[in-house]
């Protein structure tokens, strides 16, 4: 399967070498093919985050597309702005597009993200889910998963992680979807139906993070494979707010095996396991309520 995760185009990316990323960051692998996609017709919106750094501090970048760095609420009232000023200038095609991680989307930029998706504002924005609000130490966010040690939760967060597509899809917006680095082909495909679509569109990407969740420096892509293998990351799409589909069908391995790869996992004891395992098993059962299965079985 090696030859799917060729970057496109390969000749010229659009994240340049150089930037600040950890080695074996996903945020910046899944922005490099993101960008890809996108093309040079777009402006960016990165509010305080990982992305912020690795974009570099203005007036510098290592992104080929401009960039606004709006303070870490305003991420989707700044791309509303920008979409507005673009449309007056008629640069109707010129994509807005905000990549902004999950603390400045699940918590703090949430009451205008919500705003933005309720007036339907033709802007695509792409959550990079650490998990975490890691640039600044790798403190919990509302995102966070039930168990996961963070700098502010030593013993385990003691609550779920939010499930922010949902809350999207409830806004009856055209688009809204998870994907992971770990099913590329997958990831691509939603960028491509995002960026093809008009009106309010959001993409959660899973980007493990090496240095909050104790992974190797290698091991990144394996987890992005299997939080949606065990269920505990499923990828689906939901259109208008009510037609889902479940883009990865079949579970293939328990939780335990995902949480081994981690150190925020580590010294978790048996029957939090099996709890966690339960809450993953009630969160695919309600997705497989709601969705369509995907007709072809991807692979990763
Ligand atoms: C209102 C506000 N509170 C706190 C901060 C400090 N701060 C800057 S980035 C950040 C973490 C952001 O986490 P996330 O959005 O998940 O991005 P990540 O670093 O994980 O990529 C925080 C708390 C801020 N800039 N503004
Ligand atoms: S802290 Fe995590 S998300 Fe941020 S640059 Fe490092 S590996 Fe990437
Ligand atoms: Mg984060």
């Amino acid at each position: 399967m090696t030859t799917m995760y060729a970057l496109e185009p390969a000749a010229d990316p659009m994240l340049c070498s150089g930037h600040a990323a950890c080695p074996g960051c996903m945020d910046a692998l899944s922005v490099r093919h993101v960008l890809a996609r996108i093309g040079t017709n777009a402006v960016a919106v990165i509010p305080p985050s990982c992305m912020a750094i690795i974009a570099g501090p203005q007036p510098y970048s290592s992104l080929k597309i401009p960039v606004y760095q709006p303070t870490l609420e305003a991420s989707a009232a700044a791309a509303s702005g920008l979409r507005r000023a673009l449309d007056a200038q008629g640069k109707h095609d010129t994509h807005v597009l905000v990549l902004a991680g999950d603390g400045g989307t699940y918590d703090i930029g949430l009451q205008c993200l919500s705003s933005a998706a309720e007036r339907n504002e033709n802007i695509l924005y792409i959550c990079l889910d650490n998990e975490g609000y890691m640039n600044t130490g790798a403190q919990k966010s509302s995102s966070t998963p039930h168990y996961a040690r963070t700098s502010s939760t030593p013993s385990g967060k003691p609550t779920r992680k939010k499930n922010l597509t949902a809350i999207m899809a409830a806004h009856g917006v055209p688009y809204a979807a998870t994907a992971s680095i770990g099913f590329l082909p997958d990831m691509l495909r939603k960028v491509e139906k995002a960026k093809a679509t008009r009106g309010f569109r959001i993409l959660t990407l899973l980007v493990p993070c090496v240095d909050g969740w104790g992974l190797a420096d290698d091991a990144g892509l394996q987890a992005a494979r299997l939080a949606v293998e065990c269920g505990a990351f499923p990828l689906y799409e939901v259109e208008d707010g009510n037609r889902y589909t479940l883009n990865h069908t079949a579970r293939t391995r328990p939780v335990s095996d995902y949480l081994a790869l981690q150190k925020r996992y580590r010294s978790m004891g048996q029957a939090d396991i099996e709890a966690l395992q339960a809450e993953v098993d009630q969160g695919w059962n309600w997705l497989l309520r709601l969705a369509q299965p995907e007709e072809a079985q991807m692979a990763p």
